[in-house]
C-alpha cells in the first residue's frame, strides 16, 4: 500500500511534509493595544510590531458609579438601609454616605459594571417605591 503518513492529531488535508518544512523567522510581536493598524505598518514609535487586538483578547470592561441622589422626604434611616442591603455597607459607612448626600445633594454608593450597575439601580428603585419613597438612584459612566 502506497498511502500518505499523516498526524493522527491533525486534519486529513494536512501531510507531514507540512510539518517538516522550515518556517521562516517572524518578527518579535508585542501584544498591545489596537492602537496601530495598517495605515502605519502595525508599528509603533519605536518600530516595535504591534500585534492587533484578537477577537479573544480580553478587554477591561467600563465601570459605572451608583448614585444616591438627595430628596426632602426619603428618611435618613432608610437610605442607611439601603446602602447596608444592595451595596454590602457598614453602618458607619452608610451614616458617611447618607449624610454627604443629604449635604451634596448627590454621592457614590460604589462603582460596577454595566449590568451590575444596572441591576442594583432597578433594585434600589424598585425598593424605594415599594415603600412610598422618592429616593432617586442613577448609575453613570466613570
Ligand atoms: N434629605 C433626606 C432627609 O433629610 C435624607 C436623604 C439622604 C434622602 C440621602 C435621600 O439619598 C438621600 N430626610
Amino acid at each position: 500500500m502506497n498511502r500518505i503518513r499523516r498526524y493522527r492529531s491533525l486534519p486529513n488535508h494536512m501531510t507531514t511534509e507540512l510539518m517538516t518544512k522550515p518556517r521562516p523567522a517572524l518578527p518579535a510581536i508585542v501584544a498591545g493595544p489596537d492602537e496601530h493598524g495598517p495605515a502605519d505598518g502595525g508599528r509603533d514609535g519605536a518600530g516595535t510590531l504591534i500585534a492587533p487586538r484578537s477577537k479573544t483578547q480580553a478587554k477591561r470592561p467600563s465601570l459605572y458609579r451608583v448614585l444616591l441622589l438627595n430628596d426632602d422626604f426619603t428618611p435618613m434611616e432608610f437610605v442607611i438601609h439601603v446602602l447596608r442591603q444592595f451595596f454590602a455597607k457598614s453602618i458607619e459607612d452608610a451614616t458617611e454616605i447618607m449624610l454627604h448626600v443629604h449635604h451634596n445633594g448627590v454621592g457614590e454608593c460604589g462603582t460596577y459594571t454595566y449590568e451590575v450597575a444596572e441591576t442594583k439601580v432597578t433594585l434600589v428603585m424598585d425598593f424605594a417605591r415599594q415603600h412610598n419613597h422618592p429616593l432617586q438612584c442613577v448609575m453613570e459612566k466613570k
